[in-house]
């Protein structure tokens, strides 16, 4: 089996790569082009996958490279996923995250209707819940550009299946998170500062709203849920999550006693971390995929911190 994955330097992508390697398949990764290659989260598998290079700006380059890589599947990670980047990148999220997903689909129509296709959806999507916990069923009021662009990449996703007979298929992920996500992101950001502040590197961690709820889960159980999608007799969508929701506050609260640190002595509060308009509250009831596909999540939110604190503590640990 061939497969194609945009967005392969990511953290999924990083994990999904390791886990189709496992599988047997040939993988072959979509980059772009930059002045400095950093291919970190995939720097250990380099010599077993094939690298090409494309833009979701650019339908031509991902012509070529679904005309080159021939696959079987084709997995669409790629996009611009940070939440406040939206705000003020609005117009260049809806180019990556939205038309992005269409030209993707453009190309499967143009070189192979066979190929298989997996969209990278999104419980942002979600927003301002309509209903608790949320479902593949669950309207969409999206809270940010972010939202609002992988809402238009789920319907076309939806519209490429209808419309063409394409396996099109959308993974509605909550949220994940691995020792490779982004510094950015709450959670490895508190790890991060966890780990600093243990190793005497800092003494503050400054962090937005502690009230947010999220249903985190392990990435390396949810690129599983990806392949597993591709492999049934049908496109379908599904809700990809733990079902257990906790905020950032207990993330802090858990992170820190990890580490032995009594978080009110380091955590504040800064206004420049809040958002225009939140998603206040995430949990998502993955019943179908359950059932369907089999799916379970093998990392719990309690596991999940500990993984990513003693490896923020370890990585620093090695660099000093
Ligand atoms: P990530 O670590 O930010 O990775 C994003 C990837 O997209 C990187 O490889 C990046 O390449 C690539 N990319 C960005 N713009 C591109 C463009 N114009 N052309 C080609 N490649 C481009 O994200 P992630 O956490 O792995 O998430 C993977 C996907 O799942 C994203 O679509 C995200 O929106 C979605 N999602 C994530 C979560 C989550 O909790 N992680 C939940 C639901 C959905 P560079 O290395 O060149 O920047
Ligand atoms: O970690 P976050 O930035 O993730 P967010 O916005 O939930 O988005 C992530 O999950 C989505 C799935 O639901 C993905 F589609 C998306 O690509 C991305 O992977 O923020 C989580 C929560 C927010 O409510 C935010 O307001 O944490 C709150 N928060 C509080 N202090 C903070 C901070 N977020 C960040 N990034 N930085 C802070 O200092």
């Amino acid at each position: 089996m061939r497969a194609l994955i945009t967005g392969i330097t990511g953290q999924d992508g990083s994990y999904l790569t390791e886990f189709l390697l496992s599988k047997g398949y040939e993988v072959f990764g979509v980059v772009r082009r930059a002045s400095t290659e950093s291919f970190e989260r995939i720097d250990h598998i380099k010599d077993k996958i094939t690298l090409l290079q494309a833009d979701l700006l650019d339908q031509l380059s991902l012509i070529s490279v679904v005309e080159e890589s021939k696959p079987d599947e084709i997995y669409n990670l790629a996009a611009q996923s940070f939440v406040p980047t939206s705000w003020t990148q609005p117009v260049l999220t809806g180019e990556f995250n939205a038309l992005g997903v269409t030209k993707v689909l453009e190309a499967i129509r143009l070189v192979n209707r066979k190929i298989k296709f997996y969209q990278a959806s999104s419980s942002e999507m979600f927003g301002k819940v309509r209903e608790t916990p949320q479902t593949e069923a669950t309207p969409l009021y999206p809270r940010s550009p972010y939202g609002v662009a992988k809402v238009y990449g789920h319907w076309i996703t939806i519209n490429y299946r209808e419309s063409y007979d394409i396996f099109a298929t959308s993974g509605i992920l909550f949220n994940h998170e691995s020792p490779r996500r982004g510094l950015e992101f709450v959670t490895r950001k508190i790890t991060n500062g966890v780990a600093r502040i243990k190793l005497g590197l800092d003494d503050n961690l400054a962090l937005g709203n502690l009230d947010a709820k999220r249903d985190w889960g392990y990435a390396g159980d949810y690129v599983k849920a990806m392949w597993l999608m591709l492999q049934q007799d049908k496109p379908d969508d599904f809700v990809i999550s733990t079902g257990e929701t906790h905020s950032v506050k207990e993330f802090v609260e858990e992170a820190f006693s990890i580490a032995d640190l009594d978080w009110k002595k380091y955590v504040t509060k800064d206004p420049r971390f809040m958002r225009p308009a939140e998603v206040d509250f995430l949990v998502g009831d993955s019943s179908k995929a359950k059932k369907i596909l089999g799916w379970e999540p093998e990392y719990d939110f309690k596991g999940l911190v500990k993984l990513m604190v003693e490896a923020d503590i370890k990585l620093l640990g090695e660099k000093r």
